[in-house]
């Protein structure tokens, strides 16, 4: 090889380098100016929502549960609603390693969620489908772990 093949290759290796590293970045890092809050209206603005797992601090691996707290924009617990839970990570393009469901009313707007598992580091959505007699609404939280 001459002296200007060797460079070509070298700029060529650097340039698959480089992309590989922003294309690692990007599936691990998640994007700036996320909104992580836990509380939030709905979409459609029929509830207000707040989760909380049960215990924290939020661990990876773990099976556990958390509190979805559903209550109307002024402030009245919903009963009787219908919760579908998903998810996934946006970056990765899959879901929730786990079905979590809906399994109790605790009273005062609050469900519990089992069955919750967060099996890798990096940003996660945490979906819930709302259905109750004032309509059907969803939500949609960011975490990252
Ligand atoms: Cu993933």
């Amino acid at each position: 090889m001459n002296r200007r093949t060797i460079l070509v290759v070298l700029a060529a290796i650097a340039i698959v380098a480089a992309a590989a590293f922003i294309a690692f970045r990007m599936m691990m890092t998640p994007p700036e100016g996320l909104d992580l809050a836990r509380s939030k209206a709905s979409a459609k603005g029929l509830y207000a929502v707040a989760i909380a797992p049960e215990k924290e601090p939020l661990e990876q691996g773990p099976l556990h549960s958390w509190i979805l707290t559903v209550k109307t924009p002024d402030g009245a617990p919903v009963e009787g609603a219908t919760i579908a839970v998903g998810g996934g990570m946006p970056q990765h393009g899959h879901g929730l390693p786990t079905q979590p469901q809906a399994t109790a009313y605790l009273g005062e707007g609050r469900y519990r969620i089992e069955g919750v598992r967060f099996n890798m580091s990096g940003w996660w959505e945490f979906t819930f489908d709302i259905r109750a007699a004032v309509g059907n609404d969803n939500v949609v939280f960011n975490l990252t772990l």
